[in-house]
């Protein structure tokens, strides 16, 4: 499978999810500013949105949006135990959470904080939704593990976006559980390749402009 990602983007989560399972993948990056390949070739015909994460599957058709990748990248690596495979309610649970990491925490609080062209109030009226959020994240992880019994995809997307909270000037202290969540998760060995990996790899994305400014 091909992964088009962005260094530090929520499209790390899949490349945890490959890590995790052992996967094998092809990691194209992508500049989501210029919507271009580092081949320069155009990222709109891949998609449209000029948006990270895609999966090019095996059978070479395109699929977007976190919450279908990373069920998807679950399902295909069965060994790995990424996601509950049977149980209606376990199943329902893992897609809250997904729903969850995805639209209240990635969309509704952290695009508009890491935009810089977000208007001031815009940043203002997000701050204020901070702390409902988050809480009842920290309520949910106290005394767990993971979101789910165990380590699944739903963690691995948590994970990325709670790592934007730094460069979003969240702190998380406030919320104990969150924080020492995100302490232990980045621990974890696949999780801190991924990190390590895509860090040098912004790093480098980061002195390329310098360098073209
Ligand atoms: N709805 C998509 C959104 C993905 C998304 O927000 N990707 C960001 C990186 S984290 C991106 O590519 N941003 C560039 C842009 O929107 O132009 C999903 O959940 O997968």
């Amino acid at each position: 499978m091909d992964l088009y990602f962005s260094p530090l983007a929520c499209s790390l989560a899949t490349r945890i999810a490959f890590y995790e399972a052992g996967a094998d993948a092809r990691y194209i990056e992508v500049d989501t500013k210029s919507k271009r390949l580092r081949d320069g070739s155009d990222f709109y015909p891949v998609n449209p949105l000029g948006q990270v994460p895609v999966l090019r599957t095996d059978e070479g058709w395109l699929l977007t949006e976190n919450t279908a990748i990373l069920p998807y990248v679950a399902d295909a690596f069965p060994d790995a135990n990424l996601a509950p495979q049977s149980g209606t309610h376990a199943r329902a649970k893992f897609h809250q959470w997904l729903g969850f990491v995805s639209t209240e925490l990635h969309k509704a609080l952290f695009v508009p904080l890491l935009d810089p062209r977000a208007p001031a109030d815009v940043h203002a009226y997000t701050r204020e939704n901070v702390e409902p959020r988050l809480a009842a994240l920290d309520r949910h992880l106290e005394g767990r593990a993971f979101l789910l019994d165990e380590f699944t995809v739903a963690d691995a997307y948590l994970v990325t976006v709670l790592n934007w909270a730094r460069y979003a000037g969240v702190d998380l202290a406030p919320w104990p559980s969150v924080d020492a969540y995100y302490a232990r998760i980045v621990q974890r060995p696949q999780v801190a390749r991924a990190l390590k990996e895509e860090i040098t790899l912004f790093k480098e994305d980061q002195a390329r402009r310098q360098a073209r400014a």
